[in-house]
């Protein structure tokens, strides 16, 4: 299993994606965040970090709140960015080391922040087809349970 230490730092940068519903008696969200219902979930912050050269993996961090609860069940990128992303969990194992564990799901509880973050959750990016540049940006597909997909454009910065 690949064991990588993230040491990551989050950042204020705010990211308005892309909204979208695949549920027809879902409310439609709107382009304020402050009006998105309870349906939509809100993405605040997304952004991955520059990959070293060589480097086969890549983090892709931010937060997520819903307003009425909804599960994140799914998560990918083109396969012209990576082989397969994951939703992963740090965990300490016995010897005092980080771990990094791929989870199938995450739970949303309602009207709770879930934080993607350096030494927490993240979204992991594995099979690199290139090197993840500052500057650039990819597209992260996230699949929902009661909010459907979202897609996102994820900008790469340091911090
Ligand atoms: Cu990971």
């Amino acid at each position: 299993m690949t064991r990588r230490l993230l040491t990551l730092l989050v950042s204020a940068f705010l990211m308005a994606g892309a909204l979208s519903c695949s549920r027809p008696e879902s409310k439609l969200p709107m382009a304020s965040e402050a009006a998105v219902g309870d349906a939509a979930v809100t993405l605040t912050d997304f952004h991955a970090r520059p990959s070293p050269p060589g480097a086969s993996v890549g983090a892709i961090f931010g937060t997520l709140l819903s307003g009425g609860g909804d599960t994140l069940i799914a998560v990918s990128v083109p396969a012209t960015v990576a082989g397969r992303a994951e939703i992963h969990r740090m965990v300490q194992n016995a010897a005092g080391q980080m771990e990094m564990h791929a989870v199938p799901w995450l739970a949303l509880p309602e009207d709770a922040p879930v934080e993607l973050a350096p030494g927490g959750m993240h979204v992991m990016l594995f099979d690199l087809v290139g090197p993840l540049v500052a500057g650039e940006k990819l597209t992260l597909t996230l699949l929902f349970r009661t909010g459907g997909e979202r897609v996102l454009e994820v900008p790469v910065r340091e911090d």
